[in-house]
This record gives structure tokens, C-alpha cells and sequence, in this order.
């Protein structure tokens, strides 16, 4: 077994040293698991794969860029409303220890972080967790640069899988931002909203994004903006599984596809071949055939009603919970409270 806790250095152009502490938990997974995954997803008529393959380092890149595309309104509407929170929600904030999953970049959890005053800064313990190592790294980086926070301790794991492996120390508050809860079908979001009652204790809290049901037109732009980018971010997918799988897509065979699904109140993106391919895989003798106008479905991302934020509260186990939403009603941000 790799080594999991690990003190990383970070050297500076003029020799300045700084010492993060991350730790990886991806070695725990099951490369064998991993693989199986990836390649049953491909085998099958729908052929997929999970979205969380978008984020190695030039994904989580992309997706970035995508955040600060004006056509992507959820990032901004979440924005909005997390720098305005907590003069609208009381929460009890000394000696927390915040666990952000899926972090991505640090811009979110800042905006929480700038309203918090630095007496109670210093009591605070924080750790994102992310499946991408290079965007831990670079948020621990930042954040210890901008506030005197009592600890920040990277997480690099899959929280698919692995919501058992974080930390249980003392009282703590779940930050799952971005409507990434999106991601999951009904029924994995329903799977996840029970482990996480089953992690978490009375006291502890869970601040939830939802990006809500709204005109379609609006939600389709955002996932087909006018640069590119999304369909850049939903291309590097196969790169990402040709490093992790040992597949051999090109992805100029494929061109991005995003619609709402109004049965299942979704935008699925997916990737279209252009042509018939054929696929080898790492152990040489199986292919994957693909053939022209088949798609693989690479996202699910659901909107949500208030009915919903309901259910999925009822699923957690949560007594109390308050939603914050803006104007227009775009997003949600639903603090629950175990
Ligand atoms: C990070 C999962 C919330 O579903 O809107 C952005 C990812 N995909 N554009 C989303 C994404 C295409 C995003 N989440």
C-alpha cells in the first residue's frame, strides 16, 4: 500500500519551502474495481462513464472556465447567495471542522471564510476533499496564504465510495456545493443522503447547492455555451479514461451533445461518434465497437424542486433544515441540521 498521509513540499522560485499536509486515499480504491467500472460502463448498450472522470488536472481546469462562463448561471447564482449567508443562517461556528466535498477550486468555500471573524477563524479545522490530487494541493496551497485557520488538511479521495474515510473528529459541517448531488441519479442521490446520515452525529450539519427546476432554455445554454468550453471539458473525459484504463479514444471521433431530459427533469451531456470506432482496451484482446450516431452519456446534472430538497432531507435524517434560494429562485443553498 502507497503511503496515505503525506506532508508535501511546495518550493517557490526563490527557494521558499512550504510544507501542506494532503492525504490520498485513492490507493485504498480497487484498481481492479476501477477498472470494471469503467469498462461495464462501456460495454453496455447505453455505454457510459462517470462523471467523475471529468476532474483530472485539465478537467477540473476546464471546469473552471466553465464556472466563469456568463451562459453557466449556476456557479454565479451559488456564489451570490454563499457570500450573503450567514446573515441569513445562524450557525454555529466555533471550533467547527468544515469538510468540503468535491472542493474543486477554493472561490467558494473563500466566500464563506470572508464573513467568518478571525477569533473564530483560528478555531476552525478545515478539509476539502476532492478526487483531483493537483486541485487539492492548490487549494490548501492558497487558503493557508488567506486565513489563520487552526488547520487545513487536504483530502484526495472518492467520495462515492469512501464517505467512511473522513474525518470524525468533534462537530462538523458537510459543505457539498455546485449541485454535484445532481449528478446522481434519483436513487444514488437517495444511497448518499442515507450514508451520510449514517456518518454523520447529532450536531453536526450539512450545507447543501441545489440548482433548481427553471426554463429549459436557460438551463440548456448553460451547457452549451458559445466558446467551447463545455464541450472541451466533456471531450477530456476520454482522455482521462485512456490514462486510467488503458483505452485508446481519440476524441476528435466525438463531438459534445447537452439536453434537458424533461422525464427525469435533467441536462445529460453525452459524446457522439462521428464515425464507427473501435476501441482496444489495456489487456489487448477485447475491443469496444462504437458505431456512428451511438452516444456514451457522460453527465446526468438534475434540477431540483422545493418537493425534492424535502425528500432528500427526509433521506438524510434531518430534523431541521432551512433553504436559502435567490431571487429568481434559480438555486438553493439548504442548510440541514442533524
Ligand atoms: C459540477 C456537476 C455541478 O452538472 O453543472 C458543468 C458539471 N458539467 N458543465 C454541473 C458540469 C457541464 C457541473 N457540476
Amino acid at each position: 500500500m502507497r503511503q496515505e498521509f503525506l506532508k508535501i513540499q511546495i518550493t517557490y522560485g526563490n527557494d521558499m519551502i512550504k510544507e501542506i499536509t494532503v492525504r490520498n486515499y485513492l490507493p485504498y480504491m480497487d484498481p481492479g474495481q476501477t477498472d470494471d467500472e469503467i469498462l461495464s460502463g462501456l460495454k453496455g448498450k447505453q455505454k457510459y462513464i462517470s462523471p467523475k472522470y471529468f476532474y483530472d488536472a485539465v478537467g477540473s481546469e476546464l471546469f473552471e472556465e466553465i464556472t466563469r462562463l456568463e451562459e453557466y448561471y449556476p456557479t454565479r447564482v451559488e456564489k451570490e447567495i454563499l457570500s450573503g449567508l450567514l446573515d441569513m443562517i445562524r450557525i454555529n461556528l466555533r471550533n467547527l471542522n468544515i469538510v468540503e466535498l468535491g472542493s474543486g477550486d477554493p472561490s467558494k468555500i473563500t466566500l464563506l471564510l470572508n464573513q467568518i471573524p478571525e477569533r473564530l477563524l483560528n478555531t476552525i479545522n478545515y478539509f476539502p476533499v476532492d478526487i483531483c490530487e493537483a486541485e487539492i494541493i492548490k487549494s490548501v496551497d492558497i487558503l493557508s496564504e488567506s486565513f489563520p485557520l487552526q488547520t487545513i488538511t487536504g483530502i484526495v479521495a472518492d467520495f462515492n465510495y469512501q464517505l467512511h474515510l473522513l474525518p470524525q473528529q468533534g462537530t462538523r459541517m458537510f459543505c457539498f456545493f455546485g449541485s454535484t448531488i445532481g449528478n446522481f441519479t434519483m436513487k444514488d442521490a437517495e444511497n448518499f443522503m442515507r450514508q451520510l446520515a449514517k456518518i454523520m452525529n447529532p450536531g453536526d450539519c450539512l450545507l447543501i447547492g441545489m440548482d433548481m427546476v427553471k426554463d429549459i432554455d436557460i438551463i440548456e445554454r448553460a451547457y452549451n455555451d458559445s466558446r467551447g468550453i463545455t464541450a472541451a471539458f466533456n471531450l477530456n473525459i476520454l482522455n482521462v479514461i485512456n490514462k486510467t484504463a488503458g483505452t485508446d479514444f481519440d476524441s476528435r471521433d466525438f463531438e459534445h451533445l447537452a439536453f434537458f431530459n424533461p422525464q427525469r427533469n435533467c441536462i445529460e451531456m453525452h459524446l457522439k461518434a462521428l464515425r464507427d470506432v473501435e476501441i482496444s482496451l489495456k489487456n489487448g484482446f477485447d475491443t469496444i465497437k462504437i458505431s456512428k450516431g451511438q452516444t456514451i452519456h457522460t453527465e446526468n446534472s438534475h434540477k431540483f424542486s422545493y418537493d425534492q430538497i424535502k425528500q432528500l432531507c427526509a433521506w438524510g435524517g434531518f430534523s431541521r433544515y432551512t433553504i436559502c434560494h435567490d431571487r429568481k429562485g434559480w438555486f438553493s443553498m439548504v442548510y440541514a441540521l442533524k
